[in-house]
């Protein structure tokens, strides 16, 4: 069978990171996406030994980078079957009243519009090939809204509507979509969120948040069932967890 490749966004942290590890294992030809070159050299480097390794270095709010990137791939990485699209943060936790107009324009464009443009160069390879699978990294934050979540809960709620439909756009095409939906996963999203204040250091304190690998291990799941199968939305909390607001804590 054809060594498949996966492209992945996001992949310098956190959960991105962590699938490029689980699909490494699994011998998946990478194409890994982030801003910091510094690492992905040296994800890179740690990966080679089990698969082969491509690195794409630009911004997915930039739609003329994201096109430079995509097109400039050599032809043994340029058909993609896997595209997780995970690039993303939240930026900020203000009531609507405070909020900062340059964390939504973040959220919304890093979010959703950066998502879109890079599934726009991936969806017309898969369309003419007929074949493909698609995983939107979603949240719990795109099925509930919680007090201050405002914009990053939109921004994820608008990742599921993508999700559906793509899904229903690519079905003639026999293209899986399918989202991923985390609750709390302990990965560098708070020190983003919380632009290096120390609260970033306690979401994470007095239960058992979820690992970056616990949802690469559900990822590559998703991707290895078999063909007829396609898990088209998935939400998964760490047990502490109850929604997006109730979380027992020691
Ligand atoms: P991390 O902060 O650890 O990772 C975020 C990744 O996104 C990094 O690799 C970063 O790379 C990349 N990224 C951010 N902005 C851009 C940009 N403008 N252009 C290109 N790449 C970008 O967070 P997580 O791993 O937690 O987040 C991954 C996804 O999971 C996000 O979509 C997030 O919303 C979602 N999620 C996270 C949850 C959590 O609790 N952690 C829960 C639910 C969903 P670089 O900076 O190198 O560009
Ligand atoms: C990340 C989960 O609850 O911090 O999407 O928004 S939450």
């Amino acid at each position: 069978m054809k060594t498949k490749i996966a492209l992945i966004t996001g992949a310098t942290s956190g959960i991105g990171r962590s699938t490029a590890h689980e699909f490494a294992k699994h011998n998946i030809k990478l194409v890994l996406c982030g801003r910091r070159q510094d690492r992905l050299d040296i994800i890179k480097k740690a990966l080679e030994k089990d698969t082969d390794v491509h690195t794409l270095n630009f911004d997915v709010r930039d739609k003329k980078a994201t096109i430079e990137a995509i097109n400039s791939l050599p032809e043994e990485f340029s058909e993609i079957d896997i595209l997780i699209n995970n690039a993303g943060n939240a930026h900020g936790l203000d009531p609507i009243e405070t909020g900062d107009t340059e964390d939504w324009d973040a959220m919304m464009d890093i979010n959703v519009k950066g998502l879109l443009y890079v599934s726009n160069m991936i969806i017309p390879k898969m369309t003419a090939r007929k074949s493909g699978h698609i995983i939107n990294i979603g949240s719990s934050a795109g099925k509930e809204v919680y007090p201050k979540g405002n914009v990053y809960c939109a921004s994820k709620h608008a990742v599921l509507a993508i999700t559906e439909g793509m899904r229903i756009d690519l079905n003639p095409y026999g293209i899986k979509v399918g989202a991923v939906n985390p609750g709390l996963v302990e990965t560098e999203f708070s020190k983003v969120r919380f632009k290096g204040d120390p609260i970033a250091n306690s979401v994470y304190k007095g239960f058992q948040a979820l690992q970056p690998q616990d949802i690469a291990e559900i990822i590559y799941f998703v991707i290895s069932r078999p063909y007829h199968v396609n898990i088209a939305d998935l939400l998964v909390f760490p047990t502490a967890q109850a929604n997006s607001t109730i979380v027992k804590k020691d």
